[in-house]
């Protein structure tokens, strides 16, 4: 009996050499391990007239076969399959590959980046806050009191009764302030909105930095200091500052800050008014009222905080000339930065 098993086997090798295509192949198994018929299948039936002690020995034997055999047919499809592969006619490596597109920051996005990293190197940390804010965070906490122009409803966008589009990121700060207790040393990046009249130079919605540093100490000469630095590092080393005295409710002393024009270097031309300046930020020592209403004690701690528009700067820095260029998602003009 062992005899026909391994005559089983013979057969089976020389079908398979001699089966040349995935349809032959398949021929193949179905003759030897096809469910119904199969000649492997089939020596099983042989077992019931066995002898007893002769029943393992062959059926393991006809077991091995088919283990075999199934083994041997897979090897073979596998190698046709390569074979075809190998006649497929395949990709050129050579040839250039296809350019991804790639995509790029927005120049309002660079130039706030390139503005939190100067200040985060002077010890600042970045916080963000609501667009939409109530009367407390957006005027009374910073001291503008309600005959203020600034509160006057067309001058702002009232949601509702108590609710606005902020017009500062100073209501970050508020904000900050009221849940953390001294030191704070902070920017405000953000939108804010004013219903101006869009033209070339303004736009009814643009971005901010502000910045605030309260802490035991601190004077105007820290102001100083810290935006020279500013300047000197987005602007180039060898632009100068003037610091002008001025007026905001929140802040006492305060004062604004002119760079030497970007565009002539100071000695006059149309884009600095022949002044040789350009005004390009707002500051001061926080109001002693302002770190009331936040809970600070005005007697331990001073501070000083500024705002300038995220905007201008950067249109200075790439020359860009219309302010509503960067609101209109031409990719002609975003492309170029
Ligand atoms: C500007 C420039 C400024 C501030 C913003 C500020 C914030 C707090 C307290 C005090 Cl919480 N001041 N921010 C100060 C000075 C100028 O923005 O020209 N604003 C009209």
């Amino acid at each position: 009996m062992i005899g026909e098993v391994q005559q089983v086997r013979e057969r089976f090798e020389k079908a398979l050499a001699a089966a040349g295509d995935a349809q032959a192949l398949e021929q193949v198994r179905i003759e030897f391990l096809g469910r119904n018929g199969g000649c492997i299948g089939e020596l099983m039936n042989h077992l019931a007239s066995l002898p007893k002690e002769a029943k393992p020995v062959f059926g393991k034997a006809v077991n091995e076969l088919k283990a075999f055999a199934q083994g041997e047919l897979a090897a073979a499809k596998g190698r046709l399959a390569a074979a075809g592969d190998a006649q497929r006619p395949r990709p050129d490596v050579t040839l250039p590959g296809r350019r991804p597109r790639l995509g790029r920051l927005h120049p309002i996005t660079r130039a706030r980046n390139q503005m939190v990293e100067i200040f985060a190197r002077l010890g600042f940390t970045v916080a963000e806050g609501p667009e939409i804010e109530d009367e407390w965070h957006n005027f009374i906490a910073l001291n503008i009191p309600e005959e203020h122009p600034a509160r006057d409803p067309l001058d702002n966008y009232y949601i509702r009764d108590n609710l606005l589009l902020r017009t500062q990121t100073s209501t970050v700060q508020i904000r900050v302030m009221e849940t953390t207790p001294p030191p704070v040393r902070m920017i405000m990046p953000g939108r804010v909105y004013r219903p101006d009249t869009v033209d070339a130079g303004h736009s009814n919605m643009f971005h901010q930095l502000e910045g605030l540093w309260v802490e035991e100490g601190v004077t105007m000469a820290h102001l100083k200091t810290m935006l020279d630095m500013f300047v000197h590092v987005f602007f180039g080393p060898d632009t100068r500052t003037r610091f002008r005295p001025s007026f905001f409710p929140f802040t006492e002393p305060s004062a604004e800050v002119d760079v030497s024009c970007l565009l002539c270097g100071g000695k006059g031309c149309p884009a600095c008014k022949r002044s040789g300046w350009m005004e390009i930020l707002g500051c001061g020592m926080v109001d002693p009222a302002v770190l009331k209403a936040v809970g600070y004690d005005p007697e331990k701690v001073t501070g000083f905080a500024f705002g300038f528009g995220i905007e201008r700067p950067a249109m200075l820095k790439y020359g860009i000339t219309d302010i509503r260029l960067l609101y209109q998602n031409d990719m002609r003009f975003l492309e170029q930065f």
